[in-house]
């Protein structure tokens, strides 16, 4: 849908329809406490209902919309991440359902991504960047969260990437990869992804 109107449309369309679906996901975030204290969610709801923003982010290949608490929601293509933010070079490894796999990737630290994107936090509340979550969704709906905390160079500084380049193949058709650098297992090495959002978890 935003993939259709950003090929077609004027910037000023793309940007009120980021937007509406920035708007949309916050109010799907605000707590609606006694409404679900009245009517409890269904135990396992149907796999339709699970992931609405699944069927609103863009499905150009190698776009990434990023979104929730951030001043400045956006479309970024693999070439925006290549060029706008200090590039960064990691060789990892981690256990997968084919056995260990040791790549190199290239790219900027989703940290500085945010950054630049300038999150939202509350300047009445301690340390509210603590309250954070991010999270990253692929275009097979895969999904994954690190938390802001634990990439903040002032505590985890867990230098997660959101790689363009694979063992020095592009991934600029397949959409970037999350790189967890520090994790053993592969599950939140995210590959094709085409949002991320900044999400407050505190309660
Ligand atoms: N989009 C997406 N990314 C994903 C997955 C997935 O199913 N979809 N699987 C994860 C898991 S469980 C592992 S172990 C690694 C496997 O990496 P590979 O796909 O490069 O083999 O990818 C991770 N990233
Ligand atoms: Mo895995």
């Amino acid at each position: 849908m935003l993939s259709q109107i950003a090929r077609r449309s004027s910037p000023l369309r793309l940007v009120a329809a980021v937007f509406a679906l920035a708007t949309a996901v916050t109010l799907s975030l605000l707590p609606s406490w006694g409404a679900q204290a009245a009517t409890p969610p269904p135990a396992a709801p149907a796999a339709s209902d699970a992931a609405p923003l699944a069927k609103a982010v863009p499905s150009a290949p190698g776009r990434v919309l990023l979104l929730g608490r951030i001043a400045h929601p956006l479309v970024l293509s693999v070439n925006d991440l290549a060029t706008r933010y200090p590039q960064h070079t990691q060789t990892v490894t981690f256990q997968s359902g084919a056995g260990p796999q040791t790549h190199t990737y290239t790219g900027p630290l989703l940290y500085d991504v945010l950054q630049a994107a300038k999150p939202s936090f509350r300047a009445d509340v301690k340390n509210d960047s603590l309250r954070y979550a991010v999270v990253v969704h692929a275009s097979d709906n895969y999904e994954s969260v690190v938390s802001f905390p634990e990439i903040d160079p002032g505590f985890g500084n867990t230098a997660s990437l959101l790689a363009v380049t694979e063992d020095g193949t592009s991934l600029a058709t397949a959409g970037p990869r999350l790189t967890a650098p520090k994790d053993t297992k592969g599950g939140r090495y995210v590959s094709n992804v085409v949002a991320v959002a900044l999400v407050r978890a505190g309660l």
